[in-house]
């Protein structure tokens, strides 16, 4: 298989495989048997994946290597486009998102970085986090904002509940692509401004997160035939943004760093959680330690490192 030529003898017979994670594709078909004299075919199996980006060649990357660009969405200082080193390509080699003008935060956030898990008692989170997010400023979130004002994606909220309590917008998220089902990535964004975090809901919230369990699940069937069972939802801790969330994936897109135990809790498991609490008593979430991995830049990690050594048996 030294050119061209031999690939294109490959003959297709159907897809083993298909990996939005890794950018691959698993090809079952077939090429002419190679000691065969005959027209005798045997099996092959074809991974094509779409190489790694250097970073050796990114100070040319946008002057020079990409040809063409599509918007698919901008809100805010965020934008989204789909991008192609070769313009007469079809199928778009990158997606590509701005973040203009970035703040700090946001420089730190994307950095890369080594993590240290913490855990988070209901004390540690009185004395550090909760001061910590109360100090965000509004414009952090404006973004959210947009969204539930109608002034941005508009066209493309697929649910409204328009509630001031326990209403939310459910909307596809900026990182998927819009088109490719086994990536599918959606959100649901509250319309109250008062659940800044997970640490926020209350017994109360249930027939919201409820909803939204089953009014995701419905436009996943509708639009994209997805059946029951096909979704992952679930809740980050830490967030990124404090304006509450739940992200709704394909359950077979799974491997993103934002999936991982010490960030994502499972929506099931949050319903369930405050299922368990009395009427009237308080929040199992104002009651729970939570443990999370945190980066070394991000804006909690000096105080609650330092924070560790005062919990018992570390
Ligand atoms: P998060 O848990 O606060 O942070 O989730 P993360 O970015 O670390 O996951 C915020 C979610 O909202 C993420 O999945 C983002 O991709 C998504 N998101 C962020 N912005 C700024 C936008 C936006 O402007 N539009 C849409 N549709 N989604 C966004």
């Amino acid at each position: 298989f030294k050119d061209i030529a031999a690939l294109r003898a490959f003959k297709f017979e159907r897809v083993l495989n298909d990996d939005p994670i890794t950018h691959a594709l698993t090809l079952l078909g077939s090429f002419l048997a190679a000691d065969s004299t005959s027209q005798d075919r045997s099996p092959a199996i074809v991974r094509i994946e779409k190489t790694a980006l250097s970073s050796e060649h990114a100070d040319k990357l946008f002057s020079e290597a990409l040809d063409d660009v599509r918007l698919i969405e901008s809100t805010d200082i965020y934008t989204w486009l789909f991008g192609w080193f070769e313009r007469s390509a079809e199928m778009p080699d990158v997606k590509i998102n701005i973040i203009h003008p970035a703040t700090d935060v946001h420089i730190r956030k994307y950095s890369q970085q080594q993590v240290i898990v913490v855990r988070e008692t209901p004390a540690l989170y009185a004395r550090i986090v909760r001061p910590y997010i109360h100090a965000f400023p509004a414009a952090r979130t404006q973004w959210v904002d947009n969204i539930l004002s109608g002034a941005s994606e508009a066209e493309k909220v697929l649910h409204r509940d328009t509630s001031p309590e326990f209403g939310y917008v459910l909307l596809p998220d900026m990182k998927w692509d819009l088109v490719t089902v086994s990536s599918l990535y959606l959100v649901a964004i509250a319309v109250s401004r008062n659940i800044r975090s997970l640490r926020d809901l209350r017994k109360g919230h249930l027939g919201m997160l409820r909803s939204i369990r089953g009014e995701a699940a419905r436009v996943a069937q509708e639009k994209w035939g997805l059946d029951r069972g096909s979704l992952r939802m679930f809740v980050h801790y830490q967030p990124s943004y404090y304006h509450f969330h739940v992200h709704i994936v394909n359950a077979n897109y799974h491997g993103l760093p934002g999936m991982s135990v010490g960030q994502a809790h499972l929506l099931d498991d949050v319903i369930a959680l405050l299922e368990l609490d009395a009427d009237d008593g308080s929040s199992i979430f104002e009651r729970i330690t939570l443990t999370y991995a945190l980066g070394e830049q991000h804006g909690l990690y000096t105080q609650m490192k330092a924070a560790q050594s005062e919990l018992l048996d570390i």
